[in-house]
């Protein structure tokens, strides 16, 4: 018996399924898959013309998002998973957690769902096989992963693949748990059915548990888009950016240029996670392990993003958007005005009052399906960095764009990140919270050890790329946004490519190297001379007023963090207290 035989028959003794289905990923068997859904429910059929081969799933109300504190690290040491991450001992786990499992797919079929995360027969594939209840999970599994017969070829007889257990429970939160087992490289998940949840390959798989063998191995797994982008002339850049769920990394890696004609082109290679390694070149190469998107819904239009719009113009799975009667998909942001006859998310008749579709509504969808596909998306050894990217919404601190003064400024950068809390996690909104990389929910060990892998990884890199950080979210005295955002951020990109090459102004400042006024491309904007300087103002007192709070972050990593980022703190306390000259 194969090793993955071997532990699907020993979980069935504990799940006692009604049958075992082994998933291919055909067509026919999803045929099949969905037609079973929309008799039990589980899909509604749309429009035939309008969302031509798209379904919508309504999740249940309590399980729309990812849930940070039913997500835990069972390393045998509690430092080990580190002070940001929730611990539970693999004891506890065992006898908390496992006993949910029992009898849990009694009356339900029990889908086997062996699949690769990066392309298919790349040497930095690695391969992951997902036990669930949920017909769901596995449609939204073949568009998220290489799925099905391909996956079981790849991992023949191997026993090098990660086991996820994922089951629906009772949906219930009290009995919710996901739990990453980074030294058996185990994930169990149990009682949601949303996304990072549940599709094991994405969150638990791709960043928690791919972090930890990164960082034995010598490489990294992030939270980062991947963009390209074509210069006149037909240079071409890779981008990569780190934002927290929700704070626009697949606007940004689908971003329309406004320059096309003059030859500035931008294409996508990943919106969510890369696999980043030392090349033997000496630069940093990055691989997008997804086959799709499971992208944000609202905010999703015909100015914010055209090309995910064309994405999922058919054969997309919506979770928890609202919907008319004759079954056309609609979220707030898809065009100016909501249609009559609304149903909302939860598919009751919409009174205009509050969101129709729910803020954190997703679509699945198929990379593939996307008009902006960089050729190079599946290359086995992934695209070669120029920059990297790290970002945060703040509606105050924290200017346009400013560079890191080198690799280790740049993973101080990183580490000091804040940004203010999105809909992708329960919990309140608009908090700001230091989110190291934009990996605070994913990273599968101490962050304090992360932090020295990141340093480690410098020093294997003999042309490491620049590193930037970005906010597009700055506001006026009013609330209002200062910077347009979206294609107009690709001028920003621009300076970034130009400071990689040593060209372009910019001007010292004790957070960074922000762009001289005259560096960037204004031209066309309508922004007044206030907000540009707005756009680029370092307030040395609002940058004080962040430092002990960076430095109780710090504290909490004890003897784990590195000395590089304490004296990196302490120069910039030193630096912000020097009078400009
Ligand atoms: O639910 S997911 O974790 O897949 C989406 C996100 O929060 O980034
Ligand atoms: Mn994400």
């Amino acid at each position: 018996m194969k090793p993955v035989e071997r532990w699907v028959r020993q979980m069935e003794a504990t799940l006692r399924p009604d049958r075992v289905v082994w998933c291919d990923g055909s067509q026919a068997e999803n045929s099949r898959l969905v037609e079973g859904m929309l008799k039990d429910g589980t899909l509604h059929g749309l429009h035939p013309k309008r969302a031509p081969g798209s379904y919508l799933h309504r999740s249940h109300p309590s399980d729309v998002a990812r849930t940070e504190h039913l997500t835990f690290i069972a390393s045998r040491a509690r430092e080990d998973a580190g002070p940001t991450n929730n611990w539970m001992s693999p004891q506890e786990a065992s006898e908390r957690v496992f006993p949910l499992f029992d009898g849990a797919m009694r009356g339900r079929t029990l889908y086997v769902v062996p699949y690769v995360m990066g392309p298919l027969g790349s040497p930095f594939s690695k391969l992951g096989v997902e036990i669930t209840d949920s017909a769901y999970v596995v449609a939204n599994m073949r568009i998220m992963t290489r799925m099905g017969q391909a996956a079981l070829d790849q991992l023949g007889a191997s026993e090098d693949f990660v086991p996820g257990l994922h089951s629906l429970g009772d949906l219930s939160p009290d009995r919710r748990f996901i739990v990453h087992f980074p030294e058996e490289r185990t994930i169990w998940s149990v009682g949601s059915g949303y996304g990072g949840n549940a599709l094991l390959g994405k969150k638990c798989f791709a960043l928690r548990i791919a972090s930890t063998l990164a960082r034995e191995q010598g490489w990294m797994a992030e939270h980062m888009l991947i963009l390209e982008l074509e210069l006149p002339g037909g240079e071409i850049h890779y981008v990569a950016a780190a934002f927290p769920s929700a704070c626009g990394k697949t606007n940004l890696a689908m971003l329309v240029s406004p320059f096309e004609a003059q030859g500035y082109k931008v294409r996508t290679v990943g919106d969510d996670i890369a696999w980043l390694r030392p090349g033997p070149d000496g630069r940093l190469w990055a691989v997008n392990p997804e086959a799709g998107f499971f992208g944000v819904v609202p905010g999703t239009g015909p100015e914010t993003n055209p090309n995910a719009l064309a994405t999922i113009a058919r054969d997309t799975i919506f979770t928890n958007v609202a919907v008319t009667k004759d079954g056309v998909p609609w979220w707030e942001g898809k065009d100016k005005s909501p249609p009559a006859d609304l149903v909302d998310w939860q598919g009751k008749a919409w009174d205009g009052t509050g969101k129709a579709a729910h803020p954190n509504s997703r679509f699945t969808v198929a990379a593939r399906q996307c008009p902006s596909m960089s050729p190079r998306w599946e290359d086995p050894h992934g695209v070669p960095l120029s920059a990297i990217v790290f970002g945060g919404r703040r509606a105050r601190i924290a200017p346009l764009v400013f560079e890191s003064r080198d690799w280790v400024h740049g993973v101080f950068v990183g580490a000091t990140m804040g940004s203010e809390t999105t809909a992708a996690a329960t919990g309140r909104v608009g908090v700001v919270r230091r989110d190291p990389m934009a990996m605070l929910p994913f990273c599968g060990y101490n962050m304090g050890d992360y932090f020295a892998h990141w340093l480690r990884m410098g020093r294997a890199l003999a042309r490491p790329p620049a590193v930037f950080h970005v906010n597009w979210f700055r506001t006026d005295e009013h609330g209002r946004f200062v910077w347009p955002g979206f294609g107009e951020n690709l001028r920003v990109l621009l300076w970034m490519i130009e400071r990689a090459k040593g060209k372009a102004a910019a001007d010292e400042t004790p957070i960074g190297l922000v762009p001289t006024e005259s560096a960037l491309n204004w031209d066309g904007l309508g922004l007044s001379a206030a907000e540009r300087q707005l756009l680029l103002k370092v307030d040395r007192s609002e940058w004080a007023s962040e430092v002990p709070e960076i430095r109780a972050f710090f504290d909490r990593f004890g003897d784990r963090l590195p000395a590089e980022l304490d004296a990196g703190l302490g120069a910039l306390e030193r630096d912000l207290a020097k009078v400009a000259v």
